[in-house]
């Protein structure tokens, strides 16, 4: 007979913390929330080998996570996953440029050539936000430097929309340049000395390799809890498949990946644990997550494959229709309670800590702190990065307000269908993800700040500074549909209704 889970399955929405004491040295300026990414031995009091500063990653989608959105939130402590539903050449060099991104060194993401027109000029500008563009001789961003031209070198209502680039740029013989090899206190310098907003970085054939920015500067002294690794390098994940693993896996690490997750919509099978054996075998060094899964039985079975971290949760993404297509998948905070005892019992077993991350779901900031209170060491989060300015999508105005597009790995616009895909006989491909739009919020940095400040916050009225103090502490309740009503603006006509949507 089928087994049955006599108790309903819960989400986020359904729970609330209660405060615990808070003592006066339990304020959010000494909140850490420093997280264990990879399992560790931590009954022999080994050290987790990776850490991260804030306890978010972001998801491994098309629409969220590429190489300029992992340097963003490195440079706030968390790990990008960059997606694999792409080339492995194409992943490999994203992940090498973020390995190889020095900080305040920019490379240029605009190509222009000085034979385009401006009108060509201002649609980039557009679309890449950036209003500093190279000019190089061929077009590619990486090519022979010829001029800069800024949004404030022409007017195009006072232009003919066919002028060319050329005639308005600063040409290379007016610009100050640098070498490569020079530091970024000797180009801030240069900057200041000058007078300039921007340093090209040439190489001896006078190819364009970085831009470094006035603001840059400044900004680089802003991230105290940028995430580096014992090269000074920015840490940076990637998302893997079960099929193509034995050539990925190693393009990823020659390119410098420090963390890889299998991505699949539902992580209880052979692949997994085959695909976790082979590659923890070839490559012993390799640091390599698994999952989805919602259950104890789920989360045994890949810890006992050897997965580095487990990560939970089939249906509840925004833009997930899982369980509407095949009636699987399991409530988020149901599905994170139960895998953090098994994790839990796991740990009193073998000494072995394996890190669980909750993925999918967190709708407000406060999910966040309720999944890391349940147990989670970390949480997964697509829909909350693709609003920011740095995810890969573009930026449009729908019914007069600023949004970007974010569609699921399960979507025929990302025809990711491997990552669905049971083996056997080709599946007939149907949805499992939508696309859609999301509202657009601003910076990454920005943003995160906001949200780390809630979690500490809220900790500090748990009576906890750290994560591991925060689960030990936590009163969690369950709350009824009235009381979900009660706890926002009620009975009354809000004034402000412009107040930021999460
Ligand atoms: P959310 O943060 O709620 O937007 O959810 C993101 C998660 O949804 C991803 O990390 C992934 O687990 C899942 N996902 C991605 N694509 C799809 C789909 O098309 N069904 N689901």
């Amino acid at each position: 007979m089928a087994f049955f889970f006599e108790e309903p399955s819960h989400t986020f929405d359904e729970y609330l913390l209660i405060p615990g004491y808070t003592s006066a040295d339990c304020i959010p300026a000494n909140v850490s929330l420093q997280t264990p990414v990879v399992r560790y031995n931590k009954k022999a009091g080994e050290k987790c080998p990776l850490t991260m500063n804030i306890p978010m990653v972001s998801a491994v989608m098309q629409s969220v996570s590429n190489d300029k959105l992992a340097i963003a939130l490195a440079k706030e402590g968390g790990i990008s996953f960059i997606y694999g539903s792409q080339t492995i050449a194409d992943q490999a060099a994203m992940i090498a440029h973020v390995k190889t991104y020095k900080a305040g060194f920019v490379s240029s993401d605009t190509n222009i050539r000085p034979d385009h027109t401006l009108t060509e000029l201002v649609e980039r500008i557009k679309q890449t936000g950036h209003s500093t563009v190279a000019v190089t001789e061929n077009g590619e961003h990486n090519g022979k430097l010829v001029g800069i031209i800024t949004e404030r070198d022409f007017r195009l209502s006072h232009c003919s929309p066919d002028a060319k680039v050329s005639e308005y740029m600063t040409p290379l013989k007016d610009l100050v340049m640098a070498k490569v090899g020079i530091t970024l206190e000797e180009a801030n310098e240069l900057i200041w000395k000058n007078k300039i907003n921007q340093l090209p970085v040439v190489d001896d054939a006078g190819r364009l390799q970085y831009l470094v920015f006035r603001k840059d500067y400044a900004t680089h002294e802003e991230h105290p809890l940028e995430l580096l690794d014992d090269k000074k390098r920015y840490i940076v994940g990637a998302g893997i498949n079960t099929r193509d693993y034995m050539e990925r896996v190693p393009a990823l690490l020659d390119a410098g990946v420090d963390i890889m997750t299998l991505d699949s919509s539902e992580g209880f099978t052979e692949w997994q644990s085959r695909a976790l054996k082979d590659i923890h075998s070839k490559w012993p060094q390799a640091k390599v997550g698994a999952g989805n899964v919602v259950d104890a039985e789920g989360f045994r079975f890949l810890a006992d494959a050897g997965a580095d971290f487990v990560k939970i949760g089939i249906g509840g993404g925004s833009i997930c229709i899982t369980r509407e297509q095949k009636g699987i998948g399991r409530g988020q905070a149901t599905a994170t309670i139960e895998v953090a005892r098994a994790r839990d019992e796991y740990y009193k077993e073998t000494g072995i800590y394996i890190p669980i991350c909750s993925d999918g779901g967190i709708v407000h900031d406060y999910h966040i702190t309720l999944a890391l209170a349940m147990g989670a060491d970390f949480v997964m989060l697509g829909r909350y990065f693709a609003r920011f300015d740095e995810s890969p999508t573009n930026k449009l105005i729908v019914n007069g307000n600023y949004v970007k597009e974010y569609w699921g790995e399960g979507s025929n616009r990302a025809r990711n269908w491997q990552r669905y895909d049971l083996g056997g006989a080709k599946k007939m491909a149907f949805e499992e993800g939508v696309d859609s739009y999301v509202p657009y919020a601003g910076s990454l940095h920005d943003n995160v700040q906001m949200t780390t400040s809630k979690i500490s916050h809220t900790m500090c009225n748990c009576g906890a500074v750290t994560i591991p103090e925060l689960q030990q502490k936590a009163k969690i309740t369950l709350v009824s549909p009235a009381s979900i009503r009660e706890g926002g603006a009620h009975d009354v006509v809000v004034k402000n209704t412009s107040i930021r949507a999460e």
